[in-house]
Parts: C-alpha cells; structure tokens; sequence
C-alpha cells in the first residue's frame, strides 16, 4: 500500500487533513483504542465510552465511503498498547510508503509524531489539524509586539475573518459583545429544556460493559449513558439546543441551579472536541437562527464568542505556550487536591452539586468549572497542576489543548495574567447572586467569619490579604485590596483564623 493514515480518537471527520489527498484504493486507515492513551490520566467512564463509541461508529462511517480501516479494539489480541507500537506492527503487515497522521491537539503526541521519522525508519508527513480558524503561526504574528493579549481583540479578528455576525466590516447589532447581558441568575422552570437524550444501540452497549469492566476504578457513573455518538445524531443534538435553549442561553449564561446541570448550555463540547461537530457549521446555524428572528443577538453573539473567540484563543495560546504553561505556578500553590473533588462529600451546596453533576454527567457547564470548583480551589490554594489533571480527567470534553490554558490560564490565574485580566476570585456572594445554592447549604453565606460561614467568605479575604504584593498593581482587583485594609484588626485576625481552622480540617 501507498499511505498508512493514523487517525486518533479526537480526529473523527472525513474532513480531517490527514485524508485530504488520500485514496482508498491505494491507503489503509488505522485506529485504535489504545490502554496508554485510555489511561494518561484517570478518565471519567463515560469520556472513555463515548470516545471507543464515536470512534468505532466513525470507522463503520469511513468503511461505508469505500475504505479500508484496520481498527484495533480495546480487548484485541493485536492491541499493542499504544500508538507507536501499534503503527510499527501495522507497517509490518502493510509495508507502506508513508506514514500520514493529522497533528495531535497535545504536545505529548505532537513531540512523539516528530521523532517517529527516527523510532520508526519511515517517511512520516503530519499535516496540520485545520478544524480551526487560526493557525499556529497567525496567533503568532497577532500576539508578536502586544504587551498584553486580550481575548476581545483577537475575537474581533475572527468575527471580521469569517464575517460571522457581520455587517460589511460592522458588529451586527451595533457591538462587538454583548457580554453585560449574559449575567442573569436563573429562575427554576418546569419546562426547562433538557440536551437531546439518545438510547445507545449495540455497539455502545457493548462499550459500556467493556468500560465497566476494564475501567471499574475510574471515576464515574457510566450510566445513564445518553450522549450521541455518531456525526448525525451530534448535528440533531445541536439542532435541538438550537431550537430550545439557545434563545435563553444568553441571558442565563453565568447562572447556576441545583439539580439543573444542563440550564441553557448546548452541551455538545464533548462533540465539537472529537470532531463530530465542526465549529464554523454549528456557528453558522447559530447566525441563520438569529437572522430568522428566533434568537436574540446576545445569545447568537455570546454563543458564537465561546467558539471562534474563546475556544480559538485558547487552543492557540496552548500552542504558544507549551510546554513550560504546565507548570505555571503563580501564587505558588501547594496545597493538594482535596478528596472531595473526587467523592463530591462536602457540607458546601454549590461544591457538592458541581461535582456530582460532574460524577453523572462527565459534564458541568462553565461558570461551575470557574467559579465554584475553580474559584475554591484557587482560594483554597490547591496546587494547580493537580487542579488541571482533575478537570482533564473528570469532563467528557476535556483534552490537554482546551482544558489545560482555562484551567491553569483563566481559572487559577497560574500563569499571571497572561490570558486573564485579573485572577476569578469571588467570595460567597458571587455565588449567591447566581444561582439558589446557598438556600439550602449547611453555611451561611452573610457571614464572613466562624464555624457556620460560608468558608468561600473567609478564603476569599485571606487569599486576598497573602497575596497583596503580587495583586496590588492589577487595576481589577485594587478595589478589593483597599476594602480589605480597611477592615479592622480583630476582623483580619478572625478571617486568618477562620480561613486556617476551614484548611485544616481539609488536610
Ligand atoms: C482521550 C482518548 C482516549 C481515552 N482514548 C483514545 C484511544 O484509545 N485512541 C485514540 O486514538 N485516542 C484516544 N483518546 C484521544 C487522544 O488521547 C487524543 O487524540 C489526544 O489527547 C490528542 O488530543
């Protein structure tokens, strides 16, 4: 054969470049469910899951299309462990020309790709993944001369350069964010619409006692198991969100409610991450609803912000970044990850939900990741490499790319500021404000200081005052500092006291 095309678990489009100038009559895909990368870090249940399923359906996908696709499951006896020996054993049996394999979105892939010329004594080509709308090198002629990046700036770029939400060269409605109208706490709602739930057939069924079996220790509950697997039935969860929760998904954007994991989120970044959905498609549905007159410009704008904005931020800054981002560790943060991150038992109502919802789902939406178990981890001063390889492990849409530079970038303020404007640092209030939590929590959220306020209070003061020297020059947070000094002694003293006795008993 001519082409041996490796296609990971995150790559699963007919689009990808790897198969750009491919032909079936001559190349043989090759995938696999490989015990190394199923186990780099504890993955939640249904991550595993859902990526063997939406893999092994992808495949059935491409065969359908005339190709020859050598996959190698989980329980194969040719499973060879991981991706280099898995290639090596398939250049054995095929002898091919070349290697050809899309870029990883992770640099441990992408540094191992580049010396397997070396390992494996074959022309290897790695095409660069161009699911995304900025390159590696456009982010870096955009960030070449700036003192500081903004996210806001190189969204701008991104709307202009897809002509997304677009009027000639003019934000549609006027603004380029909408920003200041996505921060409405939700009320509870009957008819509060729910992600497209779909029944998993035979091959997901039989994943799902494989998981349960190989993977019994791994955090999780794999069932209920609802989440779409193929490409077509990713297009009807989005479709769906669409009709039903977008035209609120503005509004409620930052709000949060017990026992409601989902709100107005679309839920499909699990979909969009392995390739089952293509970004600018979905932005693009997003535009036409808000032109048919079914959706609201703050919801269509804040929607397609997260994707060719944020997400596209993100990803880039990891590339230009890696691989010292890391280990950024700002504050110096040592503290170890507490064992309710994996347990969910603790007397904090917004702590607890956020993570059994986590447990459920493999899925909480953004303003739990930052501002509750983000937010306390910070203010608790949890080490935040342990943070990053808890929300890698425990989110069903999380790979290194997009979970690493939120997490150690925006949530933990670990690398100083360079992606974030001021570390998200809020105190019990915040929490209040958005969501019904604290009505039923074992705390008292108005009280700064004892054994029954909200430890969220007390940390937020005292995380505060021990880092004054590097917060004072931040023009955000300023304003907290000056509230903080003027607090009397014995208020200082008790929030210290508070803040160690609640760290203590965390140990
Ligand atoms: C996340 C993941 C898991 C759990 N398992 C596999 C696998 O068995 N085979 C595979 O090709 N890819 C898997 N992945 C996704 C890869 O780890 C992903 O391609 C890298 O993290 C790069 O983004």
């Amino acid at each position: 054969i001519r082409n041996l095309i490796l296609i990971l678990g995150d790559q699963l489009t007919p689009k990808i470049s790897s198969l750009k100038n491919a032909d079936p009559m001559q190349d043989v895909i090759l995938m696999a469910e490989l015990p190394e990368e199923a186990s780099y870090v504890q993955h939640h249940k249904k991550k595993i899951a859902f990526l063997f399923s939406a893999m092994r359906h992808f495949a059935d996908e491409l065969r359908q299309s005339g190709w020859t696709v050598l996959y190698i499951t989980l329980d194969s006896p040719d499973n060879q462990g991981d991706f280099t020996a898995q290639t090596q054993k398939a250049i054995q049996h095929f002898k091919p020309q070349n290697i050809i394999v899309t870029d990883a979105g992770e640099w441990r892939l992408s540094q191992m790709f580049k010396n397997w010329q070396n390992i494996l004594k074959i022309n290897i080509h790695i095409a660069p993944d161009t699911r995304f709308l900025c390159t590696e090198k456009e982010f870096e002629n955009w960030a070449h001369g700036r003192k500081i990046l903004r996210m806001e700036y190189f969204y701008r770029d991104m709307r202009r350069k897809t002509g997304l939400l677009m009027d000639d060269d003019k934000p549609v409605g006027g603004k380029w964010n909408f920003d200041t109208e996505n921060r409405k706490p939700a009320d509870n709602n009957l008819f509060m619409p729910q992600p497209k739930k779909f029944a998993p057939d035979a091959t997901t069924q039989n994943i799902l006692d494989l998981v349960s079996t190989r993977f019994d220790n791994n955090f999780g509950d794999i069932e209920p198991f609802t989440f779409a697997v193929t490409r077509d039935d990713a297009r009807r969860a989005f479709d769906h969100f669409v009709q039903n929760a977008l035209p609120n998904f503005g509004d409620y954007q930052d709000a949060m409610l017990e026992g409601e994991p989902f709100l107005y989120h679309s839920v499909i970044a699990q979909y969009l991450n392995c390739g089952l959905l293509d970004p600018l498609e979905i932005c693009r549905k997003v535009e036409a609803a808000y032109h048919a007159g079914t959706v609201p410009i703050n919801a269509a704008e804040g929607y397609i912000r997260q994707i060719i904005g944020w997400r596209e931020y993100i990803r880039a800054i990891y590339w230009f970044k890696m691989p010292q981002y890391e280990n950024e560790n700002f504050f110096n943060h040592h503290r170890p990850l507490p064992n309710f991150y994996w347990t969910g038992e603790t007397d904090m109502s917004c702590v607890k939900d956020a993570i059994a919802q986590t447990k459920r789902h493999a899925y909480a939406h953004h303003i739990q990741r930052l501002m509750v178990t983000g937010n306390f981890a910070m203010l608790a001063g949890v080490n935040p490499h342990e943070l990053h390889l808890w929300y890698l492990s425990v989110y069903a849409d999380a790979y290194e790319w997009v979970e690493m530079p939120n997490t150690i970038g925006m949530s933990q303020f670990a690398d100083g500021g360079l992606l974030a404007s001021k570390p998200y640092a809020a105190s019990g209030a915040y929490i209040n404000r958005m969501s019904n939590y604290c009505k039923n929590c074992a705390y008292n959220v108005k009280k700064r200081t004892g054994k029954d306020a909200c430890p969220f209070n007390a940390l937020y003061w005292d995380f505060m005052s021990r880092h004054a020297d590097k917060l004072k020059t931040n023009p955000r947070i300023g304003q907290m500092l000056r509230t903080y000094e003027k607090f009397s002694e014995e208020e200082k003293q008790a929030i210290k006291i508070s803040s160690e006795n609640f760290l203590k008993k965390l140990s």
